[in-house]
């Protein structure tokens, strides 16, 4: 294998969820308040399953099979809940790449600021967002992968 000495490149990605109340409507359990969605994608929502294989959700311990493993694009997961935790998000690489899985965390956000900013209420139905914009730089990557990443 060869590796572009001296050459870095970096991919931009959003990752972060989206939360609305339920107000008593329908969704799993009868004590769940909120459905949200937990997601990795590109900030222009551009594909990004050229350098990312896959990516692993592990949810707080009281849902069933808290490891969600997302295969393809997109990288995310819905689900309905109560309550407010620390998900962690495992990033696997295109194994051309040869690159360790990079570990994120995010806290899932259901609940707003009390106000919006401007001194008024949260708007009751107004979705919650929680996003992080980041950089994941490849460091001398080998040259296919670079090849991978410069095509696309
Ligand atoms: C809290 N420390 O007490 C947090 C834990 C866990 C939230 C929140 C489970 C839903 C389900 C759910 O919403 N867990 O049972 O499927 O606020």
């Amino acid at each position: 294998i060869k590796r572009m000495k001296g050459l870095s490149l970096a991919r931009p990605i959003i990752y972060g969820n989206s939360a609305t109340p339920l107000n008593g409507k329908k969704g799993g359990d009868a004590d769940h308040t909120h459905r949200w969605t937990i997601s990795v994608r590109g900030v222009n929502n551009e594909d990004i399953s050229y350098f990312i294989r896959k990516v692993a959700f592990k949810l707080h311990d009281t849902y069933d099979n808290p490891n969600r493993v997302i295969e393809k694009p997109p990288f995310e997961v819905t689900e309905t809940g109560w309550g407010e935790f620390d998900i962690i998000i495992k990033i696997h690489f295109n194994p051309i790449s040869g690159e360790k899985p990079l570990t994120l965390y995010h806290h899932l956000k259901l609940h707003p600021y009390e106000e919006d900013g401007l001194g008024n209420p949260w708007p009751k139905q107004k979705p919650v967002t929680s996003y992080s914009y980041d950089e994941i730089v490849f460091n001398e990557p080998i040259d296919s992968f670079y090849a991978i990443l410069q095509e696309n």
